[in-house]
């Protein structure tokens, strides 16, 4: 062989290699994909080219891991990190306690303000040269830290001057997994669960550690691996030995574990004759299965407890409340340093009101009854997790008790992992909606972390959409929702652009010509999705059991509240659900200035009109249009939006792989063809009664509604299998 020909060989060797590094998503935003910008890579190389970075604990030993692999992917050469410090040291990494003298005075007032999690990134100038220093109080403050300084590098921003001062506005960030002990993932749709139960505690598959890193890496501090709809085997000893195996894995990068307790614990794995709260023998059970957990997991996190709520036992069960419930448990917990997460995510089918009114009825009374380690969960939305809702009316309303968001982000309502849906849009919009619970301004944010009542406990909780698929999410955009749910956990005002940006550039590319156009879409799709499914406060129509396309004609199920005709309400007259004062009288669960706002059609912000107002088919909307005819440009408007996304997608193709550009461009066709499917059948379903034309600009249908009812999925991922 020639020299060139070798030359080349090597070349093409050399570049399929780091191709494959990043092609199948296994890397999610952490790909840490050479920096290509000559001034950039050098300004890089000249930060990091003498590091002092001491480290004694097993969290420093990993961060010194990654920042070793970070770097050395970035600039393509392995870093100098070394354990003394010398005169040539460019970035110094090192705890409060072992900073140097001169460090310390220029950094102390700023450590004081970060806490136990929180860092500092800044340039100071030592001995007449610039150096860059990472500091904290505690290790887990070093992990961030350095998770930051490489997020910063891979988003191609500049080091010089820095001057970053941060920590997380809330304090427990926690992912929620759905998870069955047979592996399979209610609402997952990446395949099945991450946790092998078989072959723990002994075998740990390196997909821990990377889960892991991810985590830490957006500063998720938790996770409870086992599904809400509980299964008590997870608290016998055979399986708290593979959870402690679990929590060994998670613990170097500061992830807490968490489990989910059913309440009938008890009697199924205690043999005990009773669950009921106050009865002492119950009471020590749970003490003592809290000790055992506790010697096997010193810094276990707590419990997750959905009770009385679609059929899981509770408190109720022995005519208790939820307070006696959370408190017996949260009691045990106490001594340990541990808490409970009760969900608030409760209806009953005995209870006649409006299924939005009840979590608020069942729960604000309570306010200020829970003990001080109890975080009560409630969902984004008094319904469950819709593509839109107004914010649910307990924020803000429960001013003494530790209200923690959960979040959804695996998308059961949006499309699962075949479309693409920027969740933290959604997500945003909730945290900036306006309780007015202490005037204006009194954000949902502000309730979560704790600012606008001074609660000492905070929390957020992401029900996760990770599986074993290769890219861990099913869609690679869904991995933006992950990520983005870690970032808006650490700080609910970062926005939603922002995010975006920072995940294109983490995982595909910095080119403005890409980042650019791909934000916009990625902003746009979450009000393409609510346009193409529930447009105008349309809410929880879709198929039975398990929610895969549009079901809006289904009415027949046992429970009334289980049925979309219960909450889109069409007859002949109109549409929609009257939640005013002359109808269930959900508004007056929100603060006054609200419930004014929404008792008005003509205020009610028109993205929220079914949902407080059922109307006529002719109401007139803002655009004068008629009602019938704005929803069925509604619908249009979702199909023409998802076009559009495939415009984009395709002018992207010269910055991304064949194999990128094809999984996202065979997933916009499917969601294309979900989107038409979900207008026709809506807009078929509704002219039963609206008797009308659709309008001029919309597609007519090529399909009848039989055709749409007829449809069957018995093998829809994700189902509760006692569900179907
Ligand atoms: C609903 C899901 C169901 C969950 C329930 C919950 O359909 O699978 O168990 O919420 O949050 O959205 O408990």
């Amino acid at each position: 062989m020639t020299c060139n020909k070798y030359i080349l060989l090597l070349i093409v060797l050399f570049s399929s290699l780091t191709y494959a590094q990043s092609l199948d998503g296994y890397d999610l935003w952490l790909g840490y994909s050479k920096v290509e910008d000559v001034l950039l890579a050098q300004e890089y190389s000249n930060a990091t080219k003498s590091i002092y970075f001491p480290e004694e604990s097993e969290m420093l030993i990993v961060t010194k891991k990654e920042l070793k692999r970070g770097l050395e992917n970035l600039l393509g050469q392995s870093p100098d990190i070394s354990n003394l410090q010398g005169s040539g040291t460019t970035l110094l990494i090192s705890k409060k306690d072992d900073l140097p003298q001169t460090v310390l005075e220029v950094l102390d007032q700023n450590l004081e303000q970060v806490g136990k999690e929180g860092f500092v990134l800044k340039e100071i100038l030592s001995d007449g040269k610039e150096m860059l220093v990472l500091s904290a109080n505690n290790d887990q403050g070093i992990l961030y830290g350095v998770f930051r300084l490489l997020s910063l590098m891979q988003q191609g921003e500049t080091l010089g001057r820095l001057d970053i001062i941060d920590a997380p506005k809330i304090d427990l960030r926690v992912l929620n997994h759905w998870d069955n002990l047979d592996r399979t993932v209610e609402r997952g749709y990446a395949g099945f669960s991450l946790w092998n139960w078989q072959k723990l505690p002994e075998y740990i598959d390196p997909r821990y550690i990377d889960y892991a890193r991810a985590n830490a890496s957006i500063g998720i501090n938790g996770t409870a691996v086992s599904n809400v709809n509980a299964n008590s085997l997870i608290l016998t000893p055979m399986y708290l030995e593979k959870v402690k195996a679990l929590a060994d894995t998670f613990r170097p990068y500061g992830i807490k574990v968490y489990l989910t307790a059913r309440f009938s614990s008890p009697i199924e794995i205690g043999g005990l004759e009773t669950a009921d709260p106050l009865d002492a023998n119950v009471q020590e059970w749970w003490r003592k299965k809290t000790d055992q957990i506790y010697a096997l997991i010193p810094d276990f996190g707590g419990y997750l407890v959905k009770a009385n709520s679609e059929g899981q036992p509770g408190p109720q069960n022995y005519g208790r409340t939820h307070v006696d419930g959370a408190n017996m448990m949260a009691k045990v917990l106490e001594p340990h340093g541990g808490i409970v997460m009760w969900r608030a995510f409760v209806y009953s089918e005995h209870d006649k009101n409006d299924r939005a009114k009840q979590a608020y009825s069942e729960f604000v009374p309570f306010d200020g009854k829970f003990m001080d380690n109890v975080l009560v969960q409630s969902k984004n939305g008094a319904i469950d997790f819709q593509p839109r809702e107004p914010f649910h009316p307990m924020f803000g309303a429960m001013p003494q008790t530790n209200l923690m968001m959960e979040f959804q982000i695996t998308k059961e309502y949006l499309g699962f992992s075949t479309h693409l849906v920027y969740l933290p849009k959604l997500f945003e919009e909730v945290l900036d909606a306006d309780t007015f619970q202490k005037g204006k301004g009194s954000t949902v944010a502000k309730v979560v972390d704790g600012t606008l009542h001074g609660t000492k406990l905070t929390g957020i909780a992401g029900v996760a959409n990770t599986g074993t698929d290769l890219n861990w999410t099913g869609h690679t955009f869904a991995q933006a929702d992950w990520y983005g749910f870690g970032r808006l956990a650490w700080n609910p005002y970062l926005g939603a652009e922002k995010i975006a940006d920072e995940w294109i550039k983490a995982t595909y590319s910095r080119n403005p010509k890409f980042v650019e156009p791909i934000k916009k879409m990625m902003l746009g799709s979450r009000e393409a999705v609510v346009n193409y499914m529930n447009p105008l406060g349309l809410h929880h129509i879709f198929d039975t059991g398990h929610h895969y396309g549009p079901g809006p004609w289904v009415s027949e199920l046992s429970r009334p509240e289980w049925n979309p005709t219960y909450y889109h309400k069409a007859d002949e007259n109109g549409i929609g659900f009257d939640r005013t004062s002359t109808g269930s009288d959900a508004t007056a669960q929100y603060a006054p200035e609200l419930a004014k706002i929404f008792n008005d059609p003509k205020t009610t912000p028109e993205e929220l009109l079914l949902w407080f107002h059922h109307l006529p088919w002719d109401y007139k909307l803002k655009n004068g249009l008629t009602l019938w005819n704005g929803m069925a440009l509604k619908y249009q408007e979702g199909v023409d939006q998802v076009k559009e996304m495939i415009e984009t997608w395709e002018k992207s193709k010269p910055y991304v792989s064949k194999e990128q550009f094809e999984e996202i461009q065979m997933s916009l066709n499917i969601q294309l063809k979900e989107a038409k499917w979900w207008r026709d059948a809506c807009l078929l379903y509704f002219q039963t009664f609206s008797k009308q034309e659709l309008p001029q600009g919309v597609e007519k249908p090529t399909k009848t509604l039989e055709y749409f009812k007829s449809l069957k999925f018995p093998f829809a991922p994700g189902r509760r299998p006692q569900w179907d």
